[in-house]
């Protein structure tokens, strides 16, 4: 035990584990917030922004990688609500990239992106940009909406980190 715990009352120490106790239920630590059945970090909580190769470095430091997408319906519908009923109205970069082979969008896991699933926005991602990266982006036109876009690798942006992501695609953007 600490000096500083060992000085706390005891009310103090009992409020201390039932919060440690608390968090570590919360998919091991304040950082992660639990949707559905995953664990993610928004670096909007923090004011961190980053590019691409940052952010994933980021990630990675928090025992993750960029979130991913279109495995499971349920949960990517989870994502998208939790972030509606939080009221953010931001973009962040998650992890798609159609930087090797253009308008060929494969997420960091390996799996190609299904353009024709609505989770990207209409007439998204554009053809030939040199948009290489994926955001999952709020707008709000007669109610709030979050969709897939394409956007730079390059730019200082919010992003989203899904907890034990393992890469199948290199870390370092060209
Ligand atoms: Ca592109």
């Amino acid at each position: 035990m600490t000096t500083a715990t060992s000085t706390m009352t005891p009310i103090a120490l009992v409020f201390l584990l039932l919060a440690t106790y608390t968090a570590a239920q919360d998919c091991g630590g304040n950082e992660w917030h639990e949707v559905g059945s995953e664990c993610y970090y928004f670096s909007n909580l923090d004011t961190m922004s980053a590019s691409w190769d940052m952010a994933r470095t980021n990630c990675d430091m928090k025992g993750g990688d960029l979130a991913i997408m279109q495995q499971d319906c349920a949960q990517d519908q989870h994502l998208v609500d939790y972030i509606i009923s939080q009221g953010w109205h931001y973009s962040w970069l998650v992890g798609v990239t159609d930087e090797v082979q253009d308008n060929l969008w494969v997420w960091i896991d390996g799996r190609v992106s299904d353009l024709q699933d609505s989770l990207w926005r209409y007439a998204e991602p554009g053809i030939g940009s040199s948009n290489d990266c994926g955001f999952l982006d709020y707008y709000n036109y007669d109610f709030p909406r979050v969709h897939l876009v394409d956007g730079s690798c390059y730019s200082s942006s919010y992003y989203i980190c899904q907890f034990g992501v393992h890469s199948k695609v290199n870390k370092t953007h060209a």
